[in-house]
């Protein structure tokens, strides 16, 4: 069994320290912040989880996803996955709308269409404007995003993994016995492999070897308070929505946090993961309160609760899941663009595959290093 190092303990780095500890490996995870820190991409109550893509390659990929959720809520023990189901809308003749149905059709995945009067007999408190249509997937819903990363962290650690929190990679340096790390304030880390898993900060841990192209930009989402009983908006009567044409997208109300989660999926400014404005201003509110009115019957503009958070964009929004170039001893799993984290459960069984020099069933040949020099 090999030593592995995960440098990252969010939604990736967490699934793959649970892997391979699972698979008797000696695992170190080391993060330069706290467990379930709020500074990067896998933090907070909600994240959408769906199979409606109008690309079939992504939507065939969370066929594989869902059992790992499956899997990581039973060996928990708790609710990470809550199947509220989810309407994905925009305007009737927009081409997305086809491409969705074509890739749900094509993966075998039910969905229903719904047209704006059926929208608001199914759901009142989701608008479809004149002339939108929508497509519901019943097995759509939310992940738990804090809860997950906390449960593998939990099931890596019974399982023998070490978290190494507050600690710092300096450097990272390929030898011929293995991999050593360089800790801020500590003894190096000797490992035979290591998994990069580290969100926005990836590319600056990287670039010693490889210029990763990367933008983290500033994302921003609001919780605002309904005006009516917080049940209308709750999970039996409100589904997760993405409108596909404006970018909005939006969560049931769970009483896991106060208000109903609006948020903008619109890249936002690129930024520096350490010196980002972690500040809402009227600005970044300004565009949600605007959609709610128009959208969203019965929220008020009031905001319960607001978050700046990051997304770290490639240029061609796909993932890079891929060894560096010329050292497969480091794995390096980043640039999940805004749409990555119902993924991480699945990247980070495939990630530590790839660790663990063990074959990967799929052709990823489409997360490569190598397509950013075509
Ligand atoms: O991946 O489902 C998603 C998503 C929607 C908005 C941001 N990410």
């Amino acid at each position: 069994m090999a030593r592995i190092a995960v440098l990252g303990a969010g939604g990736v780095g967490s699934a793959a320290a649970r892997f391979l500890a699972r698979e008797g490996h000696d695992v170190t995870v080391v993060e330069q912040f706290e467990p379930d820190h709020d500074r990067g991409s896998s933090y907070g109550t909600s994240r959408i989880i769906r199979k409606t893509y109008t690309d079939g390659f992504y939507t065939a990929l969370m066929g594989q996803a869902y059992p790992l959720w499956d899997e990581l809520e039973r060996e928990a023990g708790e609710s990470l996955f809550t199947r509220c189901g989810g309407l994905f809308f925009g305007p009737t003749a927009h081409p997305e709308l086809a491409a969705i149905r074509r890739a749900l059709k094509e993966n075998g995945v039910p969905f229903e269409d719904l047209d704006p009067a059926a929208c608001a007999r199914r759901f009142p408190r989701l608008r479809l404007l004149e002339g939108e249509s929508g497509v519901f997937e019943r097995e759509a819903g939310f992940l738990r995003a804090s809860a997950c990363v906390r449960a593998n962290l939990r099931l890596a650690a019974e399982r023998g993994a070490r978290l190494l929190v507050k600690t710092t990679v300096e450097g990272l340096e390929p030898r011929p016995s293995g991999v050593r790390l360089a800790l801020a304030g500590g003894e190096p880390l000797e490992v035979d492999r290591v998994i990069v898993a580290a969100g926005p900060w990836t590319a600056r841990l990287l670039e010693q070897f490889v210029p990763l192209p990367f933008t983290v930009t500033r994302q921003t989402y609001c919780h605002f308070e309904p005006e009516v009983p917080g049940a209308e908006f709750g999970v039996e009567r409100f589904p997760v929505w993405i409108d596909f044409a404006t970018d909005f997208y939006g969560f049931p109300h769970d009483g896991q946090a106060a208000g109903v989660k609006v948020a903008w999926h619109q890249t936002g400014t690129p930024t520096d993961p350490d010196r980002v404005d972690r500040e809402l201003h009227e600005a970044d509110r300004e565009p949600l309160r605007r959609y709610r009115a128009q959208h969203l019957p019965g929220l008020s503009p009031h905001v319960a609760f607001e978050k700046v958070c990051l997304y770290t964009m490639t240029p061609d929004k796909d993932f890079v899941v891929d060894h560096l170039p010329g050292e497969p001893r480091v794995t390096l799993v980043g640039g999940l663009s805004g749409h990555g984290f119902k993924f991480t459960v699945l990247l980070g069984r495939i990630a530590a595959w790839m660790a663990a020099e063990r074959p990967v069933p799929w052709d990823l040949s489409r997360f490569s290093l190598a397509r950013f020099k075509r």
